[in-house]
């Protein structure tokens, strides 16, 4: 009987549109791997979507193979998760258009990622980048998950897609199973070293601001040596994120790397100042990353296996995807092959 109870289902995705960040990790990847024996799992790369901002070529297919290292070397075992490559299943395309003309306007208008890229993108604010979360809800619905693990700033779009899969429903019966986001306590948010009160963010034109995964441990604790904290004169390590987010962005990595809660943290370093505190926070992210970085080196020298995985998952992705295609075809009106 239990065999027969269905499970429930976990997706997500990230853009290779640039390297990996701590900030990538702590608020999604780490929470993604610890589920797969209770969850079916599927998680991609999501190529299609990082086109919305130009690419070099041979860049974005470096990054793919890369993120797909990464993502096994974060923990995500193959043979018990779906990995594969967005663009290698074509109903994301396919359920993407139908959606996109159940995705209103203004809808889309309200989004933050679409205001901030396109200011920092203000001469190529092109269609996708503005229709982009309709191909999201698509990603997402095509495998009817319960949860879609993501970090703080994704959690609109996941509102968003909810909203579309609801109204689908409401016009056709239960076609989509209406997801949850699934969002981390610490490091939900990790924000930018070198201002933290912006997101840490790959695509940053600022290196300093971002630890990346692949990163070399001295490069890394420069950059916490260098990290912003506050200009108060108390330096005392104190959770106040809105009077020290400096401190407090330090404070959250330190407790997502070693589990310490914050009123230990400030115990720990209580009379010692931002002088001791910095090179423990890099300490702590050095060996929270050391493993991820060997073994993400040791599978970009085995392109055959990397294959394998992205082919296989394309194909078990793709059997689950056309099944609620199929639905959905058949729902709006189209003719069967
Ligand atoms: P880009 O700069 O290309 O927009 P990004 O660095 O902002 O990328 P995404 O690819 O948008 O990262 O995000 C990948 C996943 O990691 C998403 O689930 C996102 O919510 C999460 N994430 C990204 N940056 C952070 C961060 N600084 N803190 C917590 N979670 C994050
Ligand atoms: N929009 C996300 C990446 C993404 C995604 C998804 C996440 C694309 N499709 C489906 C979860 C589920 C981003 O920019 N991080």
């Amino acid at each position: 009987m239990e065999e027969n109870k269905k499970r429930k289902v976990m997706l997500s995705g990230i853009q290779p549109s640039g390297d990996l960040t701590l900030g990538s990790y702590l608020g999604a990847i780490k929470n993604w791997g610890a589920r797969a024996d209770e969850f079916d799992c599927y998680y991609f790369m999501a190529d299609l979507h990082s086109i919305t901002v130009r690419q070099t070529p041979a860049d974005l297919r470096r990054r793919t193979l890369e993120q797909l290292a990464q993502y096994i070397a974060c923990g995500l075992d193959p043979e018990k998760n779906t990995l594969f490559i967005q663009s290698h299943v074509p109903e994301h395309t396919q359920l993407g258009w139908v959606l996109n003309c159940y995705t209103m306007f203004g809808e889309l208008s309200r989004m933050t990622q679409f205001k901030d890229k396109s200011a920092k993108n203000a001469e190529n604010i092109n269609g996708g980048l503005f229709t982009y979360p309709a191909l999201m809800a698509a990603d997402i619905l095509l495998y009817q998950p319960d949860y879609v693990p993501v970090g703080d700033d994704q959690k609109q779009h996941v509102e968003l897609c909810r909203d579309v899969a609801m109204r689908f429903n409401n016009i056709y019966g239960d076609v989509f199973r209406i997801p949850e986001p699934y969002i981390p306590k610490v490091g939900a948010r990790v924000m930018s070293l070198s201002a933290p009160t912006s997101k840490m963010s790959k695509s940053d034109k600022d290196p300093n601001g971002c630890v990346y995964l692949l990163e070399a441990p001295e490069v890394i604790a420069r950059k916490f040596k260098r990290a912003v904290t506050d200009s108060d004169t108390e330096r005392c390590v104190r959770y106040a994120p809105e009077e020290k987010p400096g401190v407090a962005n330090l404070m959250s990595i330190y407790s997502a790397c070693t589990g310490k809660a914050y009123a230990e943290i400030e115990a720990e370093f209580d009379g010692r100042g931002y002088g001791a505190f910095k090179p423990a926070v890099a300490d702590a992210v050095v060996e929270t990353l050391r493993p991820i970085r060997e073994e993400s080196e040791r599978l970009l020298r085995d392109k055959g296996y990397l294959e394998q995985v992205y082919r296989a998952g394309a194909e078990k992705a793709s059997a689950i995807a056309g099944k609620t295609l199929r639905k959905v075809y058949k729902k709006v009106g189209f003719v069967a092959k």
